[in-house]
């Protein structure tokens, strides 16, 4: 497929502590967190050289209020975790807004600039501002990374495809706590032609980058 450029933005969905690390939300739920480790440098790759490329670069983290209010109770009262949304951990309160582990984790820290959406769900578009910071900046296609596969990828893919956006979701900057769900997630996606996304690898996409975006450059284009 061909793709404007200039009008692709780079998501990165929730590569937070709180995912990502030992004492975080996604231990408390049961799961082995040294499984999501393996996207963190395909998505450091492709996000250096969308900062090269001067593409957009969007990061996203879920979490809720201190006071919980954009918590609904069927999320907080779920299944039979450890500790649960708002509990004190060893990284602050559970998916808290402004504790260590609600932050990104530092091999893919934010830099000046760019920009954070904060979403208290699955999906990035729903009860955010990101549908708005996209029309500003004239985007039409995003790349997807991040974590989980199966679950806030996949929501925001599902979303941003119902909104018209074409998604291309990086398969190795992607990962899940369940190899197989990782695997079915993007074929999901990709199905039936691509029924709301495609997938390629990071390779793939960097040489697609570092081709047109610095042949766009040297024609003297700029987003
Ligand atoms: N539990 C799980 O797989 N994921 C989440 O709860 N959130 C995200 O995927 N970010």
């Amino acid at each position: 497929m061909e793709l404007d450029w200039l009008a692709t933005a780079l998501v990165i969905i929730d590569m937070q502590r709180d995912f990502m690390e030992p004492g975080g939300f996604g231990e408390t739920l049961g799961n082995d967190v040294s499984q999501l480790a393996r996207a963190v440098k395909p998505i450091g790759t492709v996000l250096a050289a969308a900062r090269d490329a001067g593409m957009l670069v969007i990061h996203t983290r879920e979490g809720h209020l201190p006071d919980l209010s954009d918590a609904p109770p069927a999320k907080v009262a779920r299944g039979a975790p450890s500790r649960r949304i708002g509990d004190p951990g060893p990284m602050g309160r559970i998916l808290i807004r402004g504790e260590a582990g609600h932050d990104i984790i530092p091999e893919l820290y934010p830099m000046a600039g760019e920009i954070v959406i904060d979403k208290p769900g699955k999906g990035a578009f729903y009860a955010t501002g990101l549908g708005d910071v996209l029309e500003k900046y004239g985007i039409e296609n995003l790349l997807v990374c991040g974590v989980t596969t199966e679950v806030c990828v996949n929501t925001t893919v599902r979303e941003a495809n119902d909104r018209g956006y074409r998604c291309i979701v990086i398969a190795d900057g992607c990962a899940s706590y369940f190899p197989e769900f990782h695997e079915m997630g993007l074929k999901m996606i990709k199905a039936q032609g691509g029924i709301f996304g495609w997938v390629a690898d990071s390779a793939a996409i960097l040489e697609a980058m570092t081709t047109e975006t610095f042949g766009k450059r040297a024609a003297g284009a700029s987003r």
